[in-house]
C-alpha cells in the first residue's frame, strides 16, 4: 500500500485540525478561544483510504497570534523542504475556508496570498479549496458566498482557473473521505516552496513565498502607515472642527452678552428717558398751579378792585345824591325864606 501524504493549510481557525482529526482519528489539539491552536507542523496517525495508507499535514495558519508569518513560513517551509529531501511529496493540498466568513478581510486575502506562493502555479491541479462550518450560514447564504469565492479575480478564482477544484464539508466523515478520495489518486508534485529550497537550493528569504511575506509586510506597513496618517487626518480635522465649535461658541457668547448689555443699556436709557418726562410732567404741572393760583389771585384782585370801584361808585352815588338833597334843602329854604321875606313885605 503506498504512502499518500496531503497538507491542511488555511488561516487560523478554520478547522484545519479538526478536519484532520475528523478523518484520521487522531487527536491533535482544536482551538477553542479566539487563540491560535496548532503552532507547530504536526502529522496525523496514518489512516487507509481507497486502498491507500493517508497521512495529512496539519499546518499552523498565518496570522497566528503568538507565532509571527515569518516564523509560521520558516515551521512549513522547513517541515516541506525536509520531507521533499526524503522524496516524500503532496498528492494533494487542502485550503480551509469558512463559508461563515461574512466577509472576506485582510487576513484571509493574506493567508491565501502566501498559500499561493507557497504551492506555486504547477500543483494546483492537486489543490482542493475546501469551505466548511456550513452549519453556520443558511443554504441560500452560503450558496452566494460560495459563488463569489469562486468567481472573484481577487479570492478563489484565479486558483480554480489554473486546476485547482472547489469542494464542501459538512464535517462528516463522509464528507471528508469524498473531499480526500479526489485527491489521493493524484500524481505527487512537489510544491514550488519545495523545488526553491531544494532542487534550486534557494535561502528561505529568496524563495516567492517570502517574496509575498515581504510585499504583504510592506503592504501592511503601508495599510498602517495610511491609516495612522488618516488617524492623524481625521484627529487634525476634529482638533480643526472642535476648534471651529469653540470659536463659534464664543462667539455667541460674545454675542449674547453684548446684546444683554445693549438691552440693560436701552432698559436704562428708556428707564432715565421715563424720569426724566415724569419730572419733566411734575414741573409742567407745577407751573401750571402757579400760573393757576397767580390767575386765581389776579381774579380774586380784580374783583376785590371791582368791589371797591362799585362801594366807591355807590359812595359817590350816595354822596351826589346827599349833596343834592342838601342843595334841594337849601333851595327849599332859600324858597321858604324868600316866601317869608315877600310874605314879611306884604304884611308891612
Ligand atoms: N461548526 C463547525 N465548527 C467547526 C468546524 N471545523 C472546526 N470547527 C470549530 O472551529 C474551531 C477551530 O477549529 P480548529 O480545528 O482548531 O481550527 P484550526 O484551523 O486548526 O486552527 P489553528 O490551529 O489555530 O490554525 C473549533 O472550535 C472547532 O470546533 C466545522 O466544520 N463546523
Ligand atoms: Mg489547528
Amino acid at each position: 500500500m503506498s504512502d499518500v501524504l496531503i497538507a491542511v493549510m488555511g488561516a487560523t481557525g478554520t478547522g484545519k485540525s479538526t478536519f484532520v482529526n475528523l478523518i484520521s482519528g487522531s487527536q491533535l489539539p482544536v482551538g477553542e478561544g479566539l487563540r491560535s491552536c496548532t503552532t507547530e507542523v504536526r502529522t496525523s496517525q496514518p489512516f487507509e483510504l481507497l486502498g491507500r495508507r493517508v497521512t495529512l499535514i496539519d499546518t499552523p495558519g498565518f496570522d497566528d497570534t503568538l507565532k509571527t508569518d515569518t516564523e509560521i513560513l520558516k515551521l512549513i517551509a522547513s517541515y516541506l523542504a525536509n520531507q521533499y529531501r526524503e522524496n516524500k511529496k503532496l498528492s494533494g493540498v487542502i485550503y480551509m475556508h469558512r463559508i461563515s466568513d461574512f466577509r472576506v478581510g485582510g487576513i484571509s486575502r493574506r493567508n491565501f496570498g502566501m498559500f499561493r506562493s507557497l504551492c506555486g502555479d504547477s500543483t494546483l491541479a492537486n489543490v482542493v479549496v475546501v469551505t466548511n462550518m456550513w452549519s453556520e450560514v443558511s443554504a441560500e447564504k452560503g450558496a452566494a458566498r460560495e459563488h463569489e469565492l469562486a468567481t472573484d479575480g481577487a479570492l478563489f478564482k484565479p486558483v480554480l482557473d489554473k486546476g485547482a477544484a472547489m469542494a464542501r464539508h459538512a464535517n462528516t466523515l463522509a464528507s471528508a473521505q469524498a473531499i480526500l478520495g479526489r485527491l489521493v489518486a493524484n500524481v505527487p508534485l512537489p510544491l514550488q516552496i519545495q523545488r526553491e529550497l531544494v532542487e534550486e537550493h534557494k535561502a528561505l528569504e529568496q524563495t516567492a513565498a517570502s517574496e509575498e511575506l515581504k510585499t504583504q509586510e510592506m503592504r501592511e506597513a503601508q495599510r498602517r502607515q495610511e491609516a495612522e496618517l488618516q488617524r492623524q487626518r481625521e484627529a487634525a480635522e476634529a482638533a480643526r472642527r472642535a476648534q471651529e465649535a469653540q470659536k463659534a461658541r464664543e462667539l455667541a457668547e460674545a454675542q449674547r452678552q453684548r446684546a444683554i448689555q445693549e438691552a440693560q443699556a436701552q432698559a436704562e436709557r428708556e428707564r432715565v428717558q421715563r424720569e426724566l418726562e415724569a419730572a419733566r410732567r411734575q414741573e409742567e404741572e407745577r407751573l401750571r398751579q402757579v400760573q393757576l393760583a397767580l390767575q386765581q389771585e389776579a381774579a380774586a384782585r380784580a374783583a376785590e378792585e371791582e368791589r371797591l370801584r362799585q362801594v366807591r361808585e355807590q359812595q359817590a352815588r350816595e354822596a351826589q345824591a346827599q349833596e343834592e338833597a342838601r342843595r334841594q334843602h337849601q333851595a327849599e329854604m332859600e324858597r321858604i325864606r324868600r316866601r317869608r321875606r315877600h310874605d314879611d313885605c306884604i304884611i308891612c
